[in-house]
């Protein structure tokens, strides 16, 4: 099936009382039980949804996995699977990530015994130097949050493979719909679906992904056990959304590479970090393992007094966290999204207090690029 017919079809249930096209919502917290012992499979709210369960079955599809295991955030999804590991285990993880994963990470996993080696994954020799014998889990985020840095994930799966670790990649930038890392033998995929998968800022939501049965259960284990689940409504409207995520998609990377484009050309900006432009470094192996280049661009102004005047001069953008949204947003990741990072580690990794961070919307491109041209006036 292509990935729209799956997208508008897997895992919808017609009603079966009333054959209602649109999968319910599943409002409730529990059911009626016929008699002690007997029910219909269905026991109570936080373990079982059917709303939810259609949900986690139309991205897993769209991921290529077998089985899908939705929670209340993205972060939420990235905890639930610290839930897979023990005191005393390692985890080697992407140094350039979401810099709530890596609050996460480094502020609270760490005091329950979990040590975390932050490395360049887009080296994947960096990779296999940090395995130590506690070694358990390789987290990746490609690209990158916010520097849209690129791990080749063939490579990252293999060295996981021979190691005997549990790969793992935040596909939150891409969307199913440009990369699918389970179909490189990665073996969980992780995605916050507050952005693109909803893709309308209306929702807080995460899920996981993976073809391992033996995952699988341990993630409904803890989905049920620490309960960090989605409420019916915001699986129906996830729902609702992932049936135009191609077609956002493809409007989302349209715009995105025009406005690289222009801020290369333009030279309003010194450095563009956007995967489309044929001058970023991993250009070759975007073009290899994603179907797309997305939407998120960031560029470095020079001076943070430059970068304040866009941040606050346009109309069209608006100036916020997240991404991922129809409507274009503009944010500044030192003082925002990345603010937990010390500014030492921050600016050696590239975010400056002068780099700013767009997710291009699907409005007309015309309008998106007077609106930094007036900006900068
Ligand atoms: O916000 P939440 O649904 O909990 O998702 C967390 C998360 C996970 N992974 C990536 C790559 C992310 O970008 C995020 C959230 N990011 C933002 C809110 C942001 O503005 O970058």
């Amino acid at each position: 099936m292509g990935f729209s017919t799956d997208a508008i079809h897997a895992g919808q249930i017609p009603d079966p009382t009333t054959g209602a096209v649109i999968t319910p919502i599943y409002q409730t917290s529990t059911y009626a039980q016929e008699a002690l012992g007997k029910n219909k499979g269905y026991s109570y709210g936080r373990t079982h949804n059917l709303t939810r369960a259609a949900l986690e079955e139309n991205i897993a599809v769209l991921e290529k996995g077998k089985f899908g295991v939705a929670f209340s955030s993205g972060l939420a999804a990235t905890h639930a699977l610290m839930m897979l590991l023990k005191a005393g285990d390692n985890v080697i993880a992407t140094n350039n990530l979401y810099g709530g994963t890596y609050r996460l990470f480094e502020l609270n996993m760490k005091n329950f015994g979990i040590d975390f080696s932050w490395v360049d994954t887009s080296e994947l020799k960096n990779i296999e130097e940090a395995i130590k014998p506690n070694t358990k889990m390789v987290f990746i985020e490609t690209p990158t949050n916010p520097l849209l840095s690129l791990t080749d994930l063939v490579g990252a799966a293999k060295i996981c493979r021979k190691n005997n670790l549990i790969s793992v990649v935040d596909n939150t930038f891409m969307s199913p719909y440009f990369q699918n890392p389970l179909s490189f033998g990665c073996d969980i995929v992780l995605h916050s679906q507050t952005k693109y998968i909803n893709g309308h800022s209306d929702v807080i939501g995460g899920i996981l992904v993976t073809n391992e049965e033996k995952i699988h259960s341990k993630l409904r284990y803890v989905q049920n056990a620490f309960g960090s689940i989605p409420s019916p409504f915001d699986c129906w409207l996830v729902l609702r959304s992932t049936k135009t995520l191609a077609v956002r998609m493809e409007r989302h990377d349209y715009n995105a590479r025009q406005f690289a484009n222009y801020l290369e050309k333009s030279a309003i900006a010194q450095k563009v970090y956007y995967p489309g432009l044929v001058n970023h470094p991993q250009h070759e192996l975007a073009r290899k393992q994603m179907r797309g280049f997305g939407g998120m661009i960031s560029a470095d102004f020079g001076t943070f007094t430059k970068a304040q005047k866009i941040l606050n001069g346009v109309k069209i953008f608006t100036l916020g966290e997240s991404l991922g949204g129809v409507e274009s947003l503009i944010s500044h990741p030192a003082t925002m999204t990345h603010a937990s990072i010390l500014k030492e580690e921050r600016e050696k990794m590239g975010i400056t207090d002068s780099l700013v961070r767009f997710s291009i919307g699907i409005e007309d491109i015309e309008d998106l690029l007077e609106d930094i041209k007036n900006a900068l006036k």
